[in-house]
């Protein structure tokens, strides 16, 4: 049996042209069935539909023997139990911190910072040797400098007009971001052949 996680929406999408080239084809939409566990064309092969943030864990224990997942998600994950081995140049858009057009920092202001990427956000702004007091939050970040919540976000980034329509605007950039083939290390072992097989078809189609 071979598990592959994905998440519903853009992955899910830019992700099912990759899987029928290599033959893979899943019997029911995620979008429309209630199921979290999709058979394909192949017996042995079921896609396992989990929330985008949650993928990297799945594959890490093991749960699912590959998936699917944006590097900001992985970035904030940390890479432990997992192969990255295919950049599957889909889902593209970038990681950047953003605030009010008319925001700008005062000398030695101590920012705070409202993000759902807490380890990625830290990094960054230590990297820079900047102080700042990092707010967790689980979505709809770009409210948060509205109403007085957070200075600035750190979130991704694909047209920019999510942050236009709410006044704000793109301010430092921290990442490229496009989604990855992640891979468990145990299994990447046991199913070799099969998992080799299945990255270079895939790797054909990207
Ligand atoms: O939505 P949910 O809370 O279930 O989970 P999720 O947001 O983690 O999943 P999903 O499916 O929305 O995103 C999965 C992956 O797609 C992310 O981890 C990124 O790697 C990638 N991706 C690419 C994006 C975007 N583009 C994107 N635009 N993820 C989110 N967005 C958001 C963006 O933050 C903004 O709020 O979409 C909104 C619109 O973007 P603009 O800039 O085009 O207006
Ligand atoms: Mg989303």
């Amino acid at each position: 049996m071979l598990k592959i996680a994905l998440s519903k929406g853009r992955i899910f999408k830019e992700t099912l042209p990759l899987l029928e080239h290599a033959g893979i084809i899943p019997l029911d939409d995620p979008e429309t069935s209630r199921k979290l566990i999709l058979d394909t064309n192949h017996d042995a092969i079921k896609l396992v539909i989990i929330r985008a943030t949650d993928v990297p864990t799945y594959v890490q224990y093991a749960a699912a023997d590959m998936g699917v997942a944006g590097k900001d998600v992985l970035m904030e994950h940390g890479g432990d139990g997992l192969y990255e081995p295919l950049d599957l140049a889909i889902a593209r858009c970038r990681l950047m911190t953003a605030g009010a057009c008319d925001f700008s920092p005062t000398a030695h202001q101590k920012l705070r910072i409202a993000t759902k990427y807490v380890n990625t956000s830290k990094q960054f702004f230590a990297d820079k040797g900047q102080h700042v007091e990092i707010i967790k939050l689980y979505g709809s970040m770009e409210l948060a400098p509205l109403v007085g919540l957070s200075d600035l976000i750190v979130d991704v980034v694909d047209t920019g007009n999510t942050l236009k329509a709410n006044g704000l605007e793109p301010k430092e950039h921290i990442a490229d971001i496009s989604s990855r083939l992640i891979v468990n290390k145990a299994s990447m072992k046991m199913k070799h052949a099969q998992i080799q097989s299945l990255i270079k078809k895939i790797a054909e189609a990207v």
